[in-house]
């Protein structure tokens, strides 16, 4: 090839890439404005995301700055409004601990503009696996619904549950603070347990990634039976042995609705953070976000709903958004 068709060469891929982008961003505009996109697109950008979460680790590193973020359930609006609070990607890194679909109105919404932004930024957002991302819970709880009434039909629930099996489960902040969405399992005592999981699948429901995904710290001390049916509770005792034996600061994680958007518990061994305020339309809570800076240094940051009771937007407050 001579030097001017390489040139050209080039110039053409720089084109297609660019093209890409440009298309990436438009579909981002327009999920932004809470709208759905075609089911053939839906399809395509599962397809790309796929492509890169399966290339991510059962405890996936994350580099500080970084906002970690808890429960979104289908608010998508409150969405709007922590991003309008936390910053614009890229300049802004995100971490997601599970639960986009199920309960609120635009589940649809909320998992595409995530997908979405992964794609555009693989680097700067990460988003984990909840309880909530599977085929059996997202059919009692909403999104299969949602589906089959924006959709018609329930394909699009397919490409998004089918990709869910991809997303990874839990994640590890500068080797320092491990982030996940349920809890510990006793079936688990280090990361490297966690390493040789196969996650490509749907959440089973019992056994170590089950309970990952679906257990809860509580003030008796040891493993006790979840009233969820799933997952365990687990004392104090048993996450300052793991973090001890794991060389771990503090375990982050989401899954529980508590009222000031975090709640720190086991001294500080644990934080709960839930970013659904006023959950389900009608809690009352506020929601919450942890801003972590270069130096790991932790701020945690409430928010309050921008949503009224049907879900309807009440603040007008528009995010500098990401392009
Ligand atoms: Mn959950």
């Amino acid at each position: 090839m001579r030097a001017s068709q390489q040139q050209q060469a080039v110039n053409n891929n720089n084109n297609s890439i660019s093209k890409e982008y440009n298309n990436l961003e438009k579909q981002i505009e327009k999920v932004m404005e809470c709208k759905i996109l075609p089911e053939a697109e839906v399809k395509s950008i599962c397809e790309k995301v796929r492509e890169i979460l399966k290339n991510e680790q059962n405890v996936q590193n994350v580099k500080a700055p970084v906002m970690v973020c808890g429960d979104i359930h289908g608010q998508f609006y409150d969405l709007m409004e922590l991003f309008a609070i936390a910053g614009k990607l890229p300049e802004t890194n995100y971490l997601f601990m599970g639960d986009y679909v199920d309960r609120g109105y635009h589940s649809i919404e909320c998992v595409t503009l995530l997908f979405l932004l992964k794609i555009r930024y693989k680097d700067r957002i990460t988003i984990l696996r909840g309880n909530h991302e599977s085929r059996q819970i997202t059919q009692s709880y909403g999104f299969y619904d949602e589906c089959l009434r924006k959709y018609g039909n329930y394909n699009v629930w397919n490409y998004f549950t089918e990709t869910f099996h991809y997303l990874p489960i839990t994640a590890l902040v500068e080797g320092q603070f491990f982030c996940l969405h349920g809890g510990l399992s006793p079936n688990i005592d280090t990361l490297d347990h966690i390493r040789q999981i196969d996650r490509i699948q749907d959440v089973p429901s019992e056994g170590a990634m089950c309970d990952l995904l679906w257990s809860d710290p509580d003030d008796r001390s040891g493993w006790g039976m979840s009233p969820r049916g799933a997952g365990f509770t687990f004392g104090q005792d048993i996450s300052e042995q793991f973090n001890h034996v794991n060389d771990i600061k503090l375990i982050a994680r989401a899954h529980q609705l508590v009222l000031e958007g975090y709640q720190q518990t086991h001294d500080k061994n644990v934080v709960t953070v839930f970013s659904a305020p006023n959950y389900c339309y009608r809690c009352g809570n506020q929601a919450a976000f942890m801003e972590l800076d270069e130096h790991m240094r932790m701020t945690y940051i409430q928010f309050d709903s921008a949503t009224n009771d049907d879900g309807g937007r009440v603040n007008k407050r528009v995010p500098d958004y990401f392009l």
